[in-house]
């Protein structure tokens, strides 16, 4: 029996204007998206000329998804985002230049060589690296809404798994401290409907993902993932609602993995037809339709936001480029907090 709420598609311009979206940030959310796809088209190619070392991982389909939880985050908000959410990173603000460096090992990648591909994140945009070991990051959010709530913080946590990720202990432990103490966290499930060849139907046995959240006294909703006003609009409400004191809300984003696993898996057990369905849904040329027809986005403008993209996308591969192998002699700097680094009011 589903017991989350289901949201309402926000199709009109009233809807907009209660998501509180002007006409800059819509097209915001449109650049951003196209960014984040951009990246990842691009990233392919690197891979495929041996550019990028180890494997390649992106989250085709979910640029709806992961772009309308991050527009819907304030600066001081901390996130711990995971393999599909490129969006997230694009939107607070990660030069793509420094995206590129990561993905090849560069020196002026994120994690300086020392990780690979997603295992990345700018701390002081309040984005916190992942592990490998998933849901891992999930306690870590919570833990860091604990921190907001004692120090009296007016902040939000936000934390990303994956649909199969949702079956391990740690999503268990981090949903229910965080509903015991009514932390202010938001718990975003990307659900892909796959988790590498596993399918939903053999990951858990209620409807929803986020029928689990009643389970631990907060509200669960399933929303679809594709739309990226929908995801903004169920997002804000959420992370405000986390931020006045109300507690934790589960949101579940309905998506389709459009891409193999990683790329050296060419997804064959999914199902052509459901690819094609979803193609139908795809979340960019939603949101580009929705804006023509919206009288916000013209051809003229159209054309201009899309060449600006790829000239910032080509300059970003080539600088990346440029940059430095990381040299042998740092290999231990920045795995360890300085003393300095530690003396905070919170390690004393
Ligand atoms: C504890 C743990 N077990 C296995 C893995 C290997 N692994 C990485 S991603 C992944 C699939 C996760 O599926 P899901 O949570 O649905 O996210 P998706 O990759 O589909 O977006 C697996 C099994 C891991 N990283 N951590």
């Amino acid at each position: 029996m589903a017991v989350a709420r289901e949201a309402t598609p926000v199709e009109s311009a009233e809807d907009v204007k209660q998501a509180d979206l002007d006409s800059e940030d819509l097209l915001q959310i449109y650049r951003n998206m196209l960014i984040t796809r951009g990246i990842e088209e691009r990233g392919h190619i690197l891979y495929r000329q041996g550019k990028i070392p180890g494997s390649f991982y992106t989250g085709r389909g979910n640029e709806g998804a992961s772009v309308g939880v991050a527009t819907a985050m304030q600066a001081m908000d901390v996130g711990t985002p995971i393999q599909r959410d490129m969006g997230v990173h694009v939107t607070r603000g990660t030069e793509p230049w420094r995206i590129f460096a990561q993905y090849m090992g560069r020196s002026d990648g994120l994690a300086a060589g020392k990780d690979g591909n997603v295992h990345m994140a700018d701390i002081r945009l309040g984005l916190i690296a992942m592990v490998s070991h998933l849901p891992a990051l999930m306690p870590v959010a919570v833990g860091a809404a604990l921190a907001f709530q004692i120090r009296r913080e007016p902040r939000v946590a936000v934390a990303w798994s994956g649909d199969g990720a949702m079956a391990r202990g740690d999503a268990h432990e981090a949903m229910n401290l965080a509903g015991v103490r009514k932390l202010p966290v938001v718990f975003i499930v990307d659900n892909n409907q796959y988790a590498y060849s596993t399918p939903n139907r053999l990951e858990f046995a209620c409807d929803h993902l986020a029928d689990r959240a009643a389970a631990y006294g907060f509200e669960g909703v399933v929303v679809d993932g594709c739309d990226v006003l929908t995801v903004y609009r169920e997002a804000h409400a959420a992370i405000e609602k986390a931020r006045a004191g109300g507690g934790p809300t589960l949101l579940e984003l309905v998506t389709l993995r459009m891409e193999g696993h990683a790329v050296h898996d060419d997804a064959f057990y999914v199902p052509r037809e459901m690819l094609e369905h979803w193609k139908e849904k795809d979340p960019i040329e939603r949101h580009r339709r929705w804006l023509k027809e919206s009288g916000v986005l013209g051809e003229a403008v159209d054309d201009e936001i899309t060449v600006e993209v790829k000239k910032l996308l080509n300059e970003a591969m080539k600088r990346a480029e440029e940059s430095p192998l990381p040299d042998a002699a740092d290999l231990d700097t920045g795995v360890y907090a300085d003393p300095e680094e530690l003396d905070t009011p919170h390690h004393r």
